[in-house]
């Protein structure tokens, strides 16, 4: 992925330094380091939760003025234990772990005070870390809003969105049996729970295509793909669902209501116009929450951050924000 952003995008960077951080309960978290060594820290937020990072996510940094830190959540990416291994025990792997998790990176690695840039899941970790430590974020970079509400669950993974891809979603219900399609998230769970790969693999596999399918404004044959790769969609499947059963631990609302602790935070929403996904009132729910952040609609994007308009509006707000100490 990220193929098509040469032109939009900073070219990659090798990490120059990257590591295993022990972070308790029996986790150990991957994390890297590329960029300027003294340059603008900021740490890189992942999707999901359960995506993982990759390479190209490093691009959205100008390579010479930035400390650039991606870290995998607990339990997918590289970190380990790994949400796919058969008897995943998810129960340290919750919001609020996280959050401490990124607390303890950050002292790892020396740093006072931080960028947080996230996207979708990204944005409601970075609203919930900088909600809980504002003192210790310089800026916040958000894009496709999402923050758990159930309206927002309710839309993409019981039914509304089905009312644009009805095709697709006739996939994602394929492994659930009819006499349980009214509660998707609740049928989903006791699937991807199950020791058995043979009951496990294919939910994993049907919720985490329909995700690919319908992130994109135009379908991303490669990126469908690679979200069928049993490992990675297991580890997707099981810790998006984990979190979505819970409400991410927050109160109803709690990211949006919060807002206000942001106020002295200079911050950048882009947001994707045909986002389905992650659709756009909730994006206008906080910039309504949220007047002093800059807020960026693009007329012709979906939801994920490769999409030409959306990567273009990141990578201004970072660039704009490098030289800002
Ligand atoms: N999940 C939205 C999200 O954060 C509700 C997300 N969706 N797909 C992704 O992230 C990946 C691109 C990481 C697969």
């Amino acid at each position: 992925m990220g193929g098509g952003l040469d032109g939009i995008l900073y070219p990659d960077t090798e990490p120059s330094a990257h590591g295993m951080l022990d972070v308790g309960d029996g986790h150990r978290v991957y994390w890297e380091e590329s960029g300027a060594p003294d340059g603008k820290p900021v740490v890189f937020l992942h999707g999901g939760p359960g995506g993982g990072t990759a390479p190209w996510q490093r691009r959205f940094f100008d390579p010479e003025r930035y400390r650039i830190i991606l870290m995998d959540q607990r339990a997918c990416g590289r970190s380990e234990p790994h949400a796919s291994e058969p008897d995943a025990d998810l129960s340290a792997v919750t919001t609020w772990h996280l959050v401490a998790d990124l607390e303890l990176l950050r002292t790892h690695l020396g740093i006072e005070r931080w960028q947080v840039f996230g996207g979708s899941w990204g944005s409601a970790l970075a609203l919930a870390y900088a909600q809980t430590h504002p003192e210790r974020v310089t800026e916040l970079v958000l894009r496709g809003i999402f923050t758990l509400r159930r309206h927002e669950l309710e839309w993409f993974y019981e039914g509304g969105a089905q009312a644009l891809f009805p095709d697709l979603w006739e996939a994602y219900l394929a492994p659930i049996p009819s006499s349980e399609r009214s509660h998707l998230i609740e049928a989903y769970h006791r699937r991807l729970a199950h020791p058995d790969p043979d009951v496990h693999v294919p939910a994993a596999v049907a919720w985490s295509v329909w995700e690919a399918s319908t992130i994109t404004l135009r379908p991303d044959s490669d990126a469908i793909e690679k979200s069928s790769q049993p490992r990675s969609a297991v580890a997707f499947a099981r810790i998006e669902n984990h979190f979505f059963r819970h409400g991410g631990w927050f109160r109803e609302g709690q990211l949006i209501e919060d807002a206000h602790l942001l106020r002295d935070i200079p911050a950048v929403i882009v947001q994707g116009r045909y986002d389905v996904c992650t659709p756009m009132m909730t994006a206008w729910d906080l910039h309504r929450a949220w007047p002093e952040a800059e807020f960026t609609v693009v007329d012709d994007a979906g939801h994920a951050a490769v999409e030409p308009g959306i990567a273009a509006a990141l990578r201004a707000a970072t660039d704009r924000f490098a030289d800002a100490r």
